[in-house]
Formats: structure tokens, sequence, C-alpha cells
């Protein structure tokens, strides 16, 4: 099944000017970039993203980091490209991700994780249009 999910590259990577290495990873995988921009988040704009964490202890923390710089926000579309790009992505904390993942290569800690991934179908397409309008769509 062909499917969009919604990439964030993290301040952390950003900062360390390997957007265009995970980029590389990214489509090795097969996966197909089909819109992109840089953006900086607002604190507003990063707690309304990770709304659905606003209980959790890390959640200030979480959305101070994810507004403290710039971050490329990206589509991808490919097969099962949802679970495709979570493998490509590895585990949220990266000492338990596999080697040959984003997170096992750049990954600083289990919050500066470097990627965000879209979870399921039903998030990948709030995720995607809380980023991107229509006509910011190439494919
Ligand atoms: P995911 O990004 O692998 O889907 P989630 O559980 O959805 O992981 O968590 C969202 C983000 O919150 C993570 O990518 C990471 O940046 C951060 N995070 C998750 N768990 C922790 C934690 O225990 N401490 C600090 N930050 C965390
Ligand atoms: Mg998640």
């Amino acid at each position: 099944m062909i499917q969009k999910t919604l990439s964030i590259i993290k301040p952390d990577a950003t900062e360390r000017n390997l957007q265009g290495a995970i980029l590389k990873m990214i489509q090795e995988a097969g996966l197909k970039i089909t819109a992109m921009k840089m953006i900086h988040m607002t604190r507003t704009q990063a707690r309304s993203f990770y709304a659905v964490h606003s209980d959790k202890p890390f959640f200030d923390s979480l959305t101070e980091f994810m507004c403290s710089g710039p971050v490329v926000v990206s589509v991808l579309e490919g097969e099962n490209a949802i679970s495709s790009y979570r493998q490509v992505m590895g585990a949220t904390n990266p000492d338990k991700a596999d080697p040959g993942t984003i997170r096992k290569t750049y990954a600083l800690d289990i919050e500066r994780n470097s990627v965000h991934g879209s979870d399921s179908p039903e998030t990948a397409e709030v995720e995607i249009s809380y980023f991107f309008s229509q006509l910011e769509m190439a494919g």
C-alpha cells in the first residue's frame, strides 16, 4: 500500500548540519520526498504539534527543544511509508535503536533523537496537513 508520512529533522540535527546526511538515508531507503521546507516553530506551534504528549513529564522539555532551532519538515511517500520510515528512524531511545538507523547513527539522547515520523495513517494525515497546504504537495 502506498502511504504518505510526515518527517521532521529535529533541531539537534539541523544544529549539527545533518540535514543532507539524514535525507540521504531516507532516500536510500526508497522513500520519495514529495514536499519539504525548513521552518522554525514557535513555542505555541511546537506545543500544538505534540499536544498528544501534553500529559507526559517530558512535554515542556520536548516542546522547548523543538522550538529551539530550525527543523526540516517533509512528506515522504512509498510502499508502507509509515512503518518503513519508522524502521529507518529506529527506536525512540537511541540506545535501543538498531545499527544503521538514523537514531542509532545520529541521536544524542532519548529527547534529542534527530527525527520524527508519524505513527499511523490517522496521525500522518493530521500531521501532514498541520505543516503543508495542498498547494505545497508536489506528488
Ligand atoms: P517517537 O518520536 O519515537 O514516536 P514518542 O513516544 O511519540 O516517540 O515521543 C515523542 C518524542 O518525545 C520523542 O521522539 C522524543 O523526542 C521525546 N521523548 C519521548 N520519550 C521521552 C522521554 O522519556 N524523555 C525525554 N523525551 C522523550
Ligand atoms: Mg510518536
